[in-house]
């Protein structure tokens, strides 16, 4: 067999179930090659920001590898955006580009696509990936293609092949696995046994949960660590979604000042916070309302866990669960679920405005959840914008969004990557401003075989930076009829201004299946959601004390 049907071989026993391409003449054997193969399919969308956006939603939608495959220099360095995105949110994509032949090089001319030198996108590649491995040569191909792979699978990242267009025919053998990493038993069980002991001599204990719980496949053993421990759970921010299908309700997103005051005390007064796979990041801590002390929490994170002054290194995050599930046998008086009651911080679900109000972000929200009570939750691939602040006021429902890295453009290809990987079909919630960057993807709806609901948010401006900066003129971006765009791409359009209008146009595109549905929902100036005000009332305060 050759190196390409190996590789795609690999790609598939380690979860992928398709690649999104775009090609280029570096990159025309590979996926010449590919599409010969037919081990997995190959979609083609229009722009590589919105390849890689879907890639890293169908890992994060199923499990297992994303695949983008691009041609060289060009292609590859519209990738650096997502393959961040991805480095920072811990997905692992795989990137596969094109390049030169080795000879190639020898010729003396520069190559078309060459930055500075023909390396200087694996260097670019280098600082947004865990690991990477350029296959010019057959013999050692099945080596790299498996340590690189299993590291993204490990280190839940993204990484990169370089192909040389002289390689994707070549005979090739089998891609096998990389050696095991060996967890040392003595330090695993030393582990557990201090974190546990930590936690039944808090006498607040509280698990806050992040992404590296969907990322390493434990939701239904945290759910049931839960329930084992007996203590309050919540979703951080960028975990929002967690836990969904586990009937483990969690008591919500934790959101500091911007969210919950109840959740946000329990939080920050627990003397035992376990924080589980989360990104201590600034989005999911920056507006706390007094300052966490980390060094009283237990932080289970890249493979490391830090309790105090303690610090364990090299614990995977799954086998840190097993060891502890191992040491709380369930019993009839532990066993029972303890976040069975609904979380206090859902949102009022069926409160809408009058039908002749204009349309709100909150009503929108309201809109959206009476649709999931009456036909069944959907997933959410979500933009930045005050889009992601209005999904935290979503029923439970799964969530795909760049919460952390923060990059617009990601909604609509993650829809759609979504809906290819998983065949749920999606709602997609993005703003004007993210979707004059990568909304034009639903034009391949159709060949995919995606119909999502798409709900514009049209305020005809980049209203979040507006909200933390008022003064200024630059966040004006024209009034824009997406509506009448929709059918010229395949789908159908809805111009939406009052509540009315919002809950009729919902309950036509969720009727209609077989072409996306293009919600352009028009608010009002200055219409933002309750949390993206708090959120960034919290910030000012926090960021500049003393003003005003
Ligand atoms: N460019 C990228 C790729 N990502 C970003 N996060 C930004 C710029 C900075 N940014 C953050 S929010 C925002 C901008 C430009 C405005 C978003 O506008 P829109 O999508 O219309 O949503 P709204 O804020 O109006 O809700």
């Amino acid at each position: 067999m050759n190196l390409t049907h190996e590789l795609l071989l690999a790609l598939k026993a380690r979860g992928a179930t398709e690649i999104f391409g775009i090609p280029g003449d570096f990159a025309l054997p590979l996926f010449g090659a590919m599409e010969k193969s037919g081990v997995l399919p190959l979609h083609t969308l229009s722009h590589e920001p919105g390849l890689g956006f879907a890639a890293d939603a169908a890992a994060r939608a199923r499990g297992g590898l994303g695949v983008a495959a691009v041609t060289y220099g060009a292609g590859a360095l519209n990738m650096i955006n997502p393959m961040a995105a991805a480095y920072a949110e811990r997905v692992p994509l795989v990137l596969l580009s094109g390049a030169p032949a080795v000879h190639e090089a020898d010729s003396g001319l520069l190559l078309h696509h060459q930055v500075k030198t023909l390396d200087s996108q694996w260097r670019l590649l280098e600082e947004v990936t865990v690991d990477r491995a350029r296959l010019d040569d057959a013999r050692t191909a099945p080596a790299l293609i498996a340590r690189v792979l299993d590291q993204a699978l490990r280190r839940a990242g993204p990484v990169y092949l370089e192909i040389p267009r002289d390689m994707p025919m070549q005979a090739c053998e089998p891609v096998g696995s990389s050696p095991a990493e060996v967890v040392d038993t003595e330090r695993l069980a030393a582990c557990a046994d201090e974190l546990l002991s930590r936690l039944r001599q808090a006498r607040r204990p509280f698990m806050l949960v992040g992404v590296e719980i969907r990322r390493y496949g434990i939701e239904e053993k945290v759910a049931e660590l839960a329930r084992r421990l007996n203590i309050p759970l919540a979703t951080t921010l960028m975990g929002r979604g967690l836990l969904n299908q586990t009937g483990c309700a969690a008591l919500g997103t934790y959101l500091g000042l911007a969210g919950d005051h109840e959740l946000c005390e329990q939080v920050e007064s627990s003397d035992g916070l376990l924080l589980l796979g989360a990104i201590v990041s600034d989005s999911n801590f920056a507006v706390s309302s007094k300052r966490i002390d980390f060094r009283h929490a237990i932080r289970v994170w890249q493979g490391q866990v830090e309790m105090g002054h303690h610090v364990y290194q090299a614990i995977p995050i799954a086998e840190l669960v097993d060891a502890m599930l191992l040491r709380l046998p369930a019993s009839p008086a532990c066993s029972a679920p303890v976040q069975q009651a609904a979380p206090p911080n859902l949102p009022a679900a069926q409160e809408l405005p009058a039908p002749d109000e204009a349309v709100s972000p909150a009503a929108i929200a309201s809109a959206l959840n009476q649709m999931m009570l009456a036909h069944g939750p959907m997933p959410v691939a979500c933009d930045v914008g005050d889009c992601l602040f209005t999904a935290l006021d979503l029923l439970p429902t799964d969530l795909l969004a760049p919460g952390y890295y923060a990059t617009m453009g990601y909604g609509v290809p993650a829809g759609l990557g979504l809906q290819v990987a998983t065949g749920r079909r999606p709602l997609v919630l993005v703003g004007d401003g993210a979707f004059q960057m990568t909304g034009w993807e639903l034009g391949n709806a159709r060949s995919l075989g995606c119909d999502p609901i798409v709900v514009l948010f049209n305020n005809s401006s980049w209203e979040m930076l507006r909200t933390f900066q008022p003064e200024s003129h630059f966040h004006d971006r024209g009034e824009w009829d997406f509506a009448s765009m929709a059918a010229g791409m395949g789908g159908k359009g809805y111009k939406v201004a009052t509540v009315e209008e919002l809950v009729r146009a919902l309950a036509l595109a969720h009727a209609e299946r077989g072409r996306f549905q293009l919600l352009d929902v028009r608010l009002p100036p200055g219409a933002i959601s309750p949390t993206l005000r708090r959120f960034v009332a919290a910030v000012k305060r926090l960021s500049m004390p003393d003003a005003g």
